[in-house]
């Protein structure tokens, strides 16, 4: 099974006349709230600080952009080079983004939290070591906050009460040497999805090729530490021009899978340059992953 790129896509370009968003915009969160579509994305101008944009759609294809961005650089040597990869869950009637800051020591992954999506303030960061690619599950599981974490080269599950200290982690999916496609590096992408057959979560990897590739995986609903189901292939991987070529090649970067209706819509960046989607019946994806081993 491949997602479908859709038609309209790329459905977002960098801005030439803002200057924190004239080159690069990509990695973006994409919610479904009160009726609209809430994209948060990262951006890059002229100075190639990465910021947080906002943007808000009636139909989740064309979007409207704020002029400036909600989230940039705050914490000093910790993030001076850049907010990132921004993903965000709406949880207990709060909007908590998790993203990466970028600064002296590496990545720390952040959590934030916002009444409105607009104004951001942080939480803390999961942890003050090298580490990104995390996401809150979008409910509490035991009674616990969950998440997911990504220490090279694994895929983390960790536990918090408080959303500050967290505990129990646990590595959950790690990369597969004999695979063709993510023999190097693994790491969790949108909020995983509930389904009554585990968590569905979508994940990024890539091998000796560098290619950035797309798949599933189920986990169990009360321990998603287990793996019910990983198929061994990949759902999307880059073909066209602008996934091929841009600022960093052969990328599809994700940080936003959401359902519609019966679609799952896969929200992408190709190439760390601009933003598209890819669609497919959701009931499919579930039984594509279903199918694996
Ligand atoms: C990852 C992240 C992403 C980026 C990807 C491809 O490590 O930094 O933000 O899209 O590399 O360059």
């Amino acid at each position: 099974m491949q997602l479908i790129r859709h038609p309209q896509s790329p459905l977002l370009y960098p801005n030439p006349l803002h200057r924190w968003e004239s080159v690069n915009v990509f990695n973006c969160a994409v919610i479904e709230h009160n009726g609209l579509f809430h994209m948060h994305y990262r951006a890059q101008g002229v100075d190639f600080i990465s910021r947080v944009g906002y943007a808000v759609s009636v139909d989740g294809l064309h979007w409207n952009r704020l002029e400036n961005p909600v989230l940039s650089p705050h914490n000093g040597r910790e993030d001076y080079r850049g907010v990132e990869d921004p993903r965000v869950t709406p949880l207990d009637g709060v909007f908590y983004m998790c993203y990466t800051a970028y600064g002296a020591n590496g990545n720390y992954p952040m959590i934030a939290r916002s009444q409105n999506l607009i104004t951001w303030e942080d939480v803390a960061p999961l942890e003050k070591t090298e580490n990104k690619d995390h996401v809150l599950f979008p409910e509490k599981i035991g009674g616990r906050y969950a998440i997911f974490h990504r220490r090279r080269p694994h895929i983390w599950v960790a536990y918090s009460d408080d959303l500050i200290n967290w505990t129990d982690h646990t590595i959950i999916m790690s990369p597969r040497e004999d695979s063709t496609w993510d023999s190097k590096s693994i790491g969790a992408n949108g909020v995983p999805i509930k389904t009554e057959h585990g968590w569905l979560l979508f994940y990024h990897g890539y091998g000796a090729e560098h290619i950035y590739r797309q798949s599933v995986a189920l986990l169990d609903l009360e321990n998603p530490a287990k793996v019910l189901h990983r198929p061994t292939e990949f759902i999307m991987e880059p073909t066209e021009t602008w996934e091929i070529r841009g600022d960093v090649p052969n990328v599809i970067f994700s940080c936003a899978n959401i359902v519609v209706g019966d679609e799952l819509r896969f929200y992408y960046a190709g190439a760390d340059r601009l933003i598209g989607l890819a669609t497919a019946p959701f009931a499919d994806v579930v039984e594509f992953a279903r199918h694996g081993k």
